[in-house]
Protein backbone atom coordinates (compact mmCIF):
# COMPACT_ATOMS: atom_id res chain seq x y z
CA UNK A 1 0.00 0.00 0.00
CA UNK A 2 1.49 3.29 -0.79
CA UNK A 3 2.16 6.78 0.85
CA UNK A 4 -1.11 7.92 -0.55
CA UNK A 5 -3.35 5.58 2.13
CA UNK A 6 -1.35 6.21 4.35
CA UNK A 7 -1.99 9.36 6.85
CA UNK A 8 0.74 9.35 9.28
CA UNK A 9 3.41 8.83 5.72
CA UNK A 10 1.30 12.11 4.10
CA UNK A 11 1.53 14.23 7.15
CA UNK A 12 5.41 13.68 6.67
CA UNK A 13 5.48 14.41 3.51
CA UNK A 14 4.25 17.75 3.95
CA UNK A 15 0.54 17.69 3.84
CA UNK A 16 -1.78 18.90 6.19
CA UNK A 17 -3.82 16.03 6.54
CA UNK A 18 -7.39 16.72 8.94
CA UNK A 19 -8.22 15.35 11.44
CA UNK A 20 -4.17 14.80 12.22
CA UNK A 21 -2.39 11.07 12.25
CA UNK A 22 -2.44 10.19 15.59
CA UNK A 23 -0.29 7.84 17.68
CA UNK A 24 1.27 8.09 21.40
CA UNK A 25 4.92 7.42 22.36
CA UNK A 26 4.54 4.56 24.82
CA UNK A 27 1.27 3.60 23.41
CA UNK A 28 2.14 -0.83 24.44
CA UNK A 29 3.21 -0.64 27.80
CA UNK A 30 2.01 -0.93 31.49
CA UNK A 31 -1.01 0.82 31.41
CA UNK A 32 -2.84 -1.53 29.16
CA UNK A 33 -3.78 -5.06 30.90
CA UNK A 34 -2.97 -7.22 28.15
CA UNK A 35 0.53 -5.62 27.75
CA UNK A 36 0.88 -6.67 31.62
CA UNK A 37 -0.20 -10.18 30.68
CA UNK A 38 2.08 -10.28 28.03
CA UNK A 39 4.97 -8.77 29.85
CA UNK A 40 4.62 -11.09 33.11
CA UNK A 41 5.51 -14.50 30.76
CA UNK A 42 8.64 -12.49 28.92
CA UNK A 43 10.81 -12.67 31.92
CA UNK A 44 12.97 -10.25 31.97
CA UNK A 45 12.64 -6.79 29.66
CA UNK A 46 15.20 -7.99 27.30
CA UNK A 47 13.62 -11.23 26.46
CA UNK A 48 10.76 -9.40 25.67
CA UNK A 49 12.48 -7.21 23.49
CA UNK A 50 13.77 -9.90 21.47
CA UNK A 51 10.98 -12.39 21.28
CA UNK A 52 9.22 -12.32 17.85
CA UNK A 53 6.13 -13.39 19.06
CA UNK A 54 5.70 -11.18 22.51
CA UNK A 55 6.76 -8.18 21.10
CA UNK A 56 4.90 -8.25 18.42
CA UNK A 57 1.64 -9.23 19.99
CA UNK A 58 2.14 -6.46 22.13
CA UNK A 59 3.10 -3.98 19.47
CA UNK A 60 -0.40 -4.37 17.76
CA UNK A 61 -2.61 -4.19 21.05
CA UNK A 62 -2.93 -0.94 21.26
CA UNK A 63 -3.51 -0.67 17.40
CA UNK A 64 -5.93 -2.94 18.06
CA UNK A 65 -7.58 -1.37 21.24
CA UNK A 66 -7.81 2.72 19.87
CA UNK A 67 -6.66 2.07 15.90
CA UNK A 68 -3.92 4.21 16.02
CA UNK A 69 -2.61 5.70 13.00
CA UNK A 70 1.26 4.17 13.29
CA UNK A 71 2.41 1.08 14.92
CA UNK A 72 5.88 1.69 16.62
CA UNK A 73 8.33 -1.38 16.89
CA UNK A 74 8.39 -2.68 20.39
CA UNK A 75 12.02 -2.44 21.85
CA UNK A 76 14.28 -0.06 23.64
CA UNK A 77 16.82 3.16 22.52
CA UNK A 78 19.54 0.39 24.79
CA UNK A 79 19.20 -2.46 22.53
CA UNK A 80 21.52 -0.96 20.25
CA UNK A 81 24.28 -0.85 23.15
CA UNK A 82 23.37 -4.27 24.13
CA UNK A 83 23.63 -5.51 20.40
CA UNK A 84 26.81 -3.59 20.48
CA UNK A 85 28.06 -6.32 23.17
CA UNK A 86 27.69 -3.24 26.08
CA UNK A 87 25.80 -4.88 29.17
CA UNK A 88 22.47 -4.27 29.92
CA UNK A 89 20.12 -5.24 32.57
CA UNK A 90 16.68 -4.24 33.32
CA UNK A 91 16.44 -4.01 37.04
CA UNK A 92 12.71 -4.57 38.54
CA UNK A 93 11.62 -0.86 39.83
CA UNK A 94 14.89 0.81 38.72
CA UNK A 95 15.03 1.06 35.62
CA UNK A 96 18.12 -0.02 32.74
CA UNK A 97 21.74 -0.63 34.28
CA UNK A 98 25.03 -0.31 32.28
CA UNK A 99 28.23 -0.28 32.93
CA UNK A 100 29.48 2.69 33.17
CA UNK A 101 31.68 4.02 29.91
CA UNK A 102 34.57 6.34 30.77
CA UNK A 103 37.21 5.81 29.23
CA UNK A 104 39.02 4.64 25.74
CA UNK A 105 39.32 1.12 26.46
CA UNK A 106 35.51 1.38 26.99
CA UNK A 107 34.75 2.46 23.36
CA UNK A 108 36.81 0.59 22.03
CA UNK A 109 35.18 -2.49 23.53
CA UNK A 110 31.83 -1.77 21.71
CA UNK A 111 31.99 -4.33 18.41
CA UNK A 112 29.65 -3.19 15.47
CA UNK A 113 30.67 -6.52 13.82
CA UNK A 114 28.57 -8.01 15.83
CA UNK A 115 25.31 -5.67 15.58
CA UNK A 116 24.02 -7.77 12.09
CA UNK A 117 23.37 -11.11 14.29
CA UNK A 118 22.55 -9.53 17.74
CA UNK A 119 19.21 -7.24 15.92
CA UNK A 120 18.39 -10.41 14.01
CA UNK A 121 15.31 -11.57 16.56
CA UNK A 122 14.80 -7.18 16.39
CA UNK A 123 14.10 -7.09 13.13
CA UNK A 124 11.83 -10.37 13.44
CA UNK A 125 9.41 -8.79 14.88
CA UNK A 126 9.76 -5.72 12.42
CA UNK A 127 8.59 -8.37 10.09
CA UNK A 128 5.97 -9.89 12.15
CA UNK A 129 5.00 -6.36 12.71
CA UNK A 130 4.12 -5.57 9.18
CA UNK A 131 2.70 -8.95 8.33
CA UNK A 132 0.52 -8.60 12.01
CA UNK A 133 -0.88 -5.42 10.17
CA UNK A 134 -1.25 -6.65 6.96
CA UNK A 135 -3.66 -9.60 8.32
CA UNK A 136 -5.67 -7.78 11.05
CA UNK A 137 -6.83 -5.11 8.56
CA UNK A 138 -4.58 -2.56 9.69
CA UNK A 139 -2.98 -2.15 6.08
CA UNK A 140 -3.46 1.61 6.14
CA UNK A 141 -1.38 1.90 9.38
CA UNK A 142 2.17 3.02 9.47
CA UNK A 143 4.70 0.75 10.88
CA UNK A 144 7.55 3.44 12.98
CA UNK A 145 10.77 1.87 13.55
CA UNK A 146 13.25 3.70 16.02
CA UNK A 147 16.62 4.25 17.45
CA UNK A 148 17.80 6.65 20.37
CA UNK A 149 20.03 9.47 19.19
CA UNK A 150 23.53 9.23 19.43
CA UNK A 151 23.73 11.48 22.28
CA UNK A 152 21.19 9.88 24.55
CA UNK A 153 22.25 6.87 23.99
CA UNK A 154 25.97 7.78 25.05
CA UNK A 155 24.05 9.46 28.12
CA UNK A 156 22.75 5.96 29.49
CA UNK A 157 26.16 4.21 28.53
CA UNK A 158 28.59 7.07 30.30
CA UNK A 159 26.12 7.73 33.24
CA UNK A 160 25.93 3.83 33.45
CA UNK A 161 21.60 4.13 33.54
CA UNK A 162 19.22 7.05 34.04
CA UNK A 163 20.13 10.45 35.72
CA UNK A 164 18.75 13.98 36.67
CA UNK A 165 21.55 15.63 35.60
CA UNK A 166 23.75 13.53 33.43
CA UNK A 167 26.81 15.30 35.26
CA UNK A 168 29.26 12.84 33.74
CA UNK A 169 28.27 12.92 30.21
CA UNK A 170 28.41 16.53 30.30
CA UNK A 171 32.08 16.91 32.17
CA UNK A 172 33.09 14.70 29.48
CA UNK A 173 31.99 16.87 26.86
CA UNK A 174 33.89 19.49 28.15
CA UNK A 175 37.18 17.66 29.75
CA UNK A 176 37.69 14.69 27.06
CA UNK A 177 35.88 16.05 24.12
CA UNK A 178 37.82 13.11 22.17
CA UNK A 179 36.69 10.54 24.44
CA UNK A 180 33.35 11.89 23.73
CA UNK A 181 33.00 12.19 20.10
CA UNK A 182 34.80 8.82 19.93
CA UNK A 183 31.99 7.43 21.45
CA UNK A 184 29.26 9.51 19.58
CA UNK A 185 30.84 8.46 16.27
CA UNK A 186 30.46 4.80 16.79
CA UNK A 187 26.96 4.92 17.74
CA UNK A 188 26.41 7.37 14.79
CA UNK A 189 27.03 4.67 12.44
CA UNK A 190 25.93 1.92 14.23
CA UNK A 191 22.44 3.71 14.12
CA UNK A 192 22.40 3.97 10.42
CA UNK A 193 23.27 0.38 10.25
CA UNK A 194 20.35 -0.80 12.49
CA UNK A 195 17.99 2.21 11.34
CA UNK A 196 18.37 0.61 7.84
CA UNK A 197 18.36 -3.05 8.22
CA UNK A 198 15.11 -2.33 9.88
CA UNK A 199 13.66 -0.06 6.83
CA UNK A 200 15.01 -3.25 5.21
CA UNK A 201 12.72 -5.34 7.44
CA UNK A 202 10.03 -2.87 6.86
CA UNK A 203 10.04 -0.04 9.15
CA UNK A 204 8.52 2.54 6.61
CA UNK A 205 9.41 5.92 9.24
CA UNK A 206 12.04 5.70 11.37
CA UNK A 207 12.09 8.09 14.89
CA UNK A 208 15.66 9.10 16.59
CA UNK A 209 14.67 9.84 20.36
CA UNK A 210 17.25 12.61 21.74
CA UNK A 211 15.15 11.79 25.17
CA UNK A 212 18.52 14.19 27.13
CA UNK A 213 18.62 17.00 24.04
CA UNK A 214 17.62 19.40 26.93
CA UNK A 215 20.90 19.03 28.98
CA UNK A 216 23.18 20.55 26.72
CA UNK A 217 24.13 24.05 26.31
CA UNK A 218 23.83 25.09 22.92
CA UNK A 219 27.25 25.30 21.23
CA UNK A 220 27.45 21.09 22.67
CA UNK A 221 23.88 20.63 21.17
CA UNK A 222 25.14 21.80 17.71
CA UNK A 223 28.41 19.26 18.14
CA UNK A 224 26.50 16.50 19.68
CA UNK A 225 22.88 16.52 19.05
CA UNK A 226 22.45 18.51 15.88
CA UNK A 227 25.51 17.28 14.05
CA UNK A 228 25.34 13.53 14.33
CA UNK A 229 21.89 13.29 13.73
CA UNK A 230 22.26 15.28 9.98
CA UNK A 231 24.51 13.12 9.99
CA UNK A 232 22.11 10.16 10.18
CA UNK A 233 19.22 10.86 8.58
CA UNK A 234 21.82 12.41 5.06
CA UNK A 235 23.22 8.71 4.95
CA UNK A 236 18.88 7.20 5.30
CA UNK A 237 17.69 9.64 3.18
CA UNK A 238 20.48 8.97 0.50
CA UNK A 239 19.52 4.97 0.59
CA UNK A 240 15.94 5.50 1.51
CA UNK A 241 14.72 8.90 -0.14
CA UNK A 242 10.93 7.90 0.46
CA UNK A 243 11.56 7.01 4.10
CA UNK A 244 10.50 9.56 6.26
CA UNK A 245 12.39 10.23 9.62
CA UNK A 246 11.09 12.30 12.77
CA UNK A 247 13.32 13.70 15.81
CA UNK A 248 12.29 13.97 19.23
CA UNK A 249 14.98 16.64 20.72
CA UNK A 250 13.19 16.45 24.00
CA UNK A 251 13.23 20.09 25.83
CA UNK A 252 15.69 21.79 23.08
CA UNK A 253 13.42 25.13 24.05
CA UNK A 254 14.11 27.55 21.23
CA UNK A 255 16.55 25.02 19.70
CA UNK A 256 13.85 23.06 18.04
CA UNK A 257 14.02 25.98 15.43
CA UNK A 258 17.42 25.14 14.19
CA UNK A 259 17.17 21.54 14.77
CA UNK A 260 14.72 21.44 12.58
CA UNK A 261 16.18 23.27 9.92
CA UNK A 262 19.51 21.69 9.66
CA UNK A 263 18.79 18.37 10.61
CA UNK A 264 17.38 17.49 7.28
CA UNK A 265 14.29 15.80 9.39
CA UNK A 266 10.61 15.19 7.76
CA UNK A 267 9.24 15.48 11.15
CA UNK A 268 9.96 17.22 14.57
CA UNK A 269 7.96 16.28 17.92
CA UNK A 270 8.08 18.41 20.75
CA UNK A 271 7.83 18.04 24.37
CA UNK A 272 5.31 19.05 26.76
CA UNK A 273 6.97 21.98 27.72
CA UNK A 274 6.59 23.54 24.02
CA UNK A 275 4.35 26.03 23.31
CA UNK A 276 2.48 24.65 19.72
CA UNK A 277 2.03 28.13 18.06
CA UNK A 278 6.32 29.27 19.20
CA UNK A 279 7.41 26.11 17.65
CA UNK A 280 5.26 26.03 14.55
CA UNK A 281 6.82 29.58 14.21
CA UNK A 282 10.52 28.12 14.40
CA UNK A 283 9.79 25.02 12.18
CA UNK A 284 9.89 25.08 8.67
CA UNK A 285 6.37 24.72 7.24
CA UNK A 286 6.94 21.55 4.95
CA UNK A 287 8.03 19.72 8.00
CA UNK A 288 5.59 18.23 9.86
CA UNK A 289 5.39 18.90 13.63
CA UNK A 290 4.43 16.23 16.27
CA UNK A 291 2.99 16.13 19.72
CA UNK A 292 2.41 17.11 22.20
CA UNK A 293 0.01 16.48 25.10
CA UNK A 294 1.03 16.27 28.59
CA UNK A 295 0.85 12.44 29.41
CA UNK A 296 -0.63 13.96 32.91
CA UNK A 297 -3.31 15.27 31.47
CA UNK A 298 -4.31 12.00 29.78
CA UNK A 299 -3.96 10.38 33.60
CA UNK A 300 -6.50 13.29 34.66
CA UNK A 301 -9.05 12.59 31.32
CA UNK A 302 -12.21 14.03 31.74
CA UNK A 303 -12.58 18.46 30.42
CA UNK A 304 -8.70 19.31 31.51
CA UNK A 305 -7.41 16.46 29.04
CA UNK A 306 -10.26 17.68 26.21
CA UNK A 307 -9.50 21.26 26.76
CA UNK A 308 -5.23 20.69 26.62
CA UNK A 309 -5.85 18.39 23.37
CA UNK A 310 -8.12 20.92 21.78
CA UNK A 311 -5.44 23.81 22.41
CA UNK A 312 -3.15 21.83 20.65
CA UNK A 313 -5.22 20.92 17.60
CA UNK A 314 -6.39 24.08 17.13
CA UNK A 315 -2.76 25.73 17.52
CA UNK A 316 -1.98 23.27 14.48
CA UNK A 317 -4.89 23.32 12.17
CA UNK A 318 -3.51 24.03 8.31
CA UNK A 319 0.24 22.56 8.60
CA UNK A 320 1.59 19.34 8.81
CA UNK A 321 0.82 18.05 12.03
CA UNK A 322 1.02 14.31 13.97
CA UNK A 323 -1.36 13.95 17.44
CA UNK A 324 1.14 12.64 19.89
CA UNK A 325 1.94 13.38 23.42
CA UNK A 326 4.88 15.68 24.82
CA UNK A 327 6.42 12.32 26.68
CA UNK A 328 5.57 8.83 26.85
CA UNK A 329 2.36 7.17 28.29
CA UNK A 330 2.74 6.89 32.11
CA UNK A 331 1.59 3.24 33.91
CA UNK A 332 -1.31 4.86 35.77
CA UNK A 333 -2.92 6.08 32.71
CA UNK A 334 -6.85 5.04 32.52
CA UNK A 335 -7.37 2.91 29.14
CA UNK A 336 -10.21 4.33 28.99
CA UNK A 337 -9.07 8.28 28.91
CA UNK A 338 -6.95 6.99 26.09
CA UNK A 339 -10.21 5.90 24.32
CA UNK A 340 -11.75 9.64 25.28
CA UNK A 341 -8.93 11.52 23.21
CA UNK A 342 -8.87 9.62 20.73
CA UNK A 343 -12.54 10.56 19.69
CA UNK A 344 -11.42 14.36 20.66
CA UNK A 345 -8.79 13.81 17.84
CA UNK A 346 -10.36 12.52 15.76
CA UNK A 347 -13.32 14.78 15.74
CA UNK A 348 -11.23 17.68 15.42
O1 LIG B 1 9.18 -3.66 31.99
C1 LIG B 1 8.79 -2.66 31.40
O2 LIG B 1 7.64 -2.57 30.97
C2 LIG B 1 9.86 -1.60 31.23
C3 LIG B 1 9.38 -0.26 30.82
C4 LIG B 1 9.90 0.08 29.42
C5 LIG B 1 9.16 0.07 28.24
C6 LIG B 1 7.70 -0.30 28.06
C7 LIG B 1 11.22 0.44 29.09
C8 LIG B 1 12.37 0.53 30.01
N1 LIG B 1 11.29 0.65 27.72
C9 LIG B 1 10.04 0.43 27.17
C10 LIG B 1 9.70 0.47 25.73
C11 LIG B 1 10.16 1.62 24.93
N2 LIG B 1 11.21 2.44 25.20
C12 LIG B 1 9.60 1.99 23.70
C13 LIG B 1 8.50 1.16 23.07
C14 LIG B 1 7.65 1.58 22.01
C15 LIG B 1 6.46 2.44 22.43
O3 LIG B 1 6.60 3.68 22.43
O4 LIG B 1 5.37 1.89 22.65
C16 LIG B 1 10.31 3.13 23.26
C17 LIG B 1 10.08 3.94 22.01
C18 LIG B 1 11.32 3.39 24.21
C19 LIG B 1 12.32 4.45 24.07
C20 LIG B 1 13.12 4.84 25.26
N3 LIG B 1 13.70 4.04 26.21
C21 LIG B 1 13.53 6.17 25.52
C22 LIG B 1 13.20 7.34 24.62
C23 LIG B 1 11.85 7.93 24.88
C24 LIG B 1 11.65 8.49 26.26
O5 LIG B 1 10.86 7.90 27.00
O6 LIG B 1 12.27 9.52 26.59
C25 LIG B 1 14.31 6.16 26.68
C26 LIG B 1 14.97 7.34 27.35
C27 LIG B 1 14.42 4.81 27.12
C28 LIG B 1 15.21 4.30 28.28
C29 LIG B 1 14.37 3.52 29.21
N4 LIG B 1 13.90 2.26 28.95
C30 LIG B 1 13.09 1.83 29.97
C31 LIG B 1 13.05 2.88 30.94
C32 LIG B 1 12.31 2.80 32.25
C33 LIG B 1 13.83 3.93 30.45
C34 LIG B 1 14.05 5.30 31.12
C35 LIG B 1 15.17 5.23 32.08
C36 LIG B 1 15.44 6.55 32.79
O7 LIG B 1 15.95 7.51 32.20
O8 LIG B 1 15.18 6.58 34.01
Amino acid sequence: MGTENKRLLRALSGEAVWPPPVWLMRQAGRYLPEYRKVRAQAGDFVALCTNPALATEVTLQPIRRYGFDAAILFSDILMLPWALGHGLEFKEGEGPCLPPLRDAAGVAALDPGRLPKAIEPILDIVRGIRAGLEAEGYGDRTLIGFAGSPFTVACYMIEGGGSKEFAATRGMAYSEPELLDSLIEVLTDATVTYLAAQIDAGAEAVMLFDSWAGVLSPSLFRDLVIAPTAAIVAELRRRYPAVPVIGFPRLAGVMIGSYASVTGIQGVAMDTAADPTIAASLVPPGIAIQGNLDPLAVVAGGEVMASEARAILDAMRGRPFIFNLGHGIVPPTPPENVAALMEIVRAA
